[in-house]
């Protein structure tokens, strides 16, 4: 038994971008059939589910071992027992877990600073200014990933791995405006990744849930 928790419903912008994506993702990349259990907005203040989210989030996760919090620690929960996701040997392990924590406290915060700016502050008087720093400083932290993946298709040992699938999920965001402009290596980067069956599939799952809960 698999479980991961998502939301019935968000709003347009959100669609297919919500973490439990990542989560659907790496399962359907290890090939682990799952079900889900939905929740409103309302449904994630509940006592009962802060214990099991503390910041009242998506994803959630459990399986027949562990319950789990945080889509990246899900996602490498799932490849330490998936070939798919993870190398064999040590070398290699490590090194997925070191870009897997780049993806998510080095690149994923500079892409959030722009886009969660663009998405939700845009008409704040301070925005333009803010803007043109976060993405000064975004593009020089693109530009050094851009850098390590010269010449590689993926980011460890020349085949894809939860390192990717993370970096790929945080760089995702950048589609939405015109970084990729700066950087088609990363766009390229990103489309091969995301051109996955396995991503596609999770994709599908996570906006068939938001379709079925559409208010009238
Ligand atoms: N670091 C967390 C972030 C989770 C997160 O931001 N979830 C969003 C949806 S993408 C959420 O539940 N937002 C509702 C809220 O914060 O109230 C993770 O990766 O799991």
């Amino acid at each position: 038994m698999r479980e991961v928790t998502g939301f019935t419903w968000v709003p347009d912008f959100a669609k297919g971008f919500v973490r439990d994506q990542r989560v659907r993702w790496a399962l359907e990349e290890a090939g682990l059939p799952y079900t889900e259990q939905l929740i409103n907005h309302e449904q994630k203040m509940a006592p009962d589910y802060l214990v099991r989210q503390p910041f009242a989030q998506v994803p959630v996760y459990r399986d027949e071992e562990v319950e789990m919090f945080e889509s990246a620690a899900i996602v490498m929960h799932i490849a330490e027992g998936s070939e798919a996701l993870m190398p064999g040997d040590v070398a290699g392990r490590a090194r997925v877990m070191s870009w897997a924590f780049a993806a998510m406290n080095s690149v994923e915060p500079m892409v959030m600073n722009v886009s969660g700016t663009e998405l939700f502050h845009a008409q704040e008087p301070w925005a333009p200014g803010y803007l043109a720093s976060a993405r000064k400083s975004l593009a020089a932290r693109l530009a050094r990933l851009s850098a390590s993946l010269e010449g590689k298709h993926y980011l460890v040992a020349e085949r894809f791995t939860a390192a990717d699938l993370l970096m790929s999920s945080v760089l995702r965001e950048l589609g939405r405006g015109d970084m990729f402009q700066r950087f088609p290596d990363l766009e390229a980067y990103c489309q091969r990744c995301t051109s996955r069956p396995a991503f596609q599939r999770a994709l599908e799952a996570q906006l068939k849930v938001f379709a079925a809960h559409e208010p009238a």
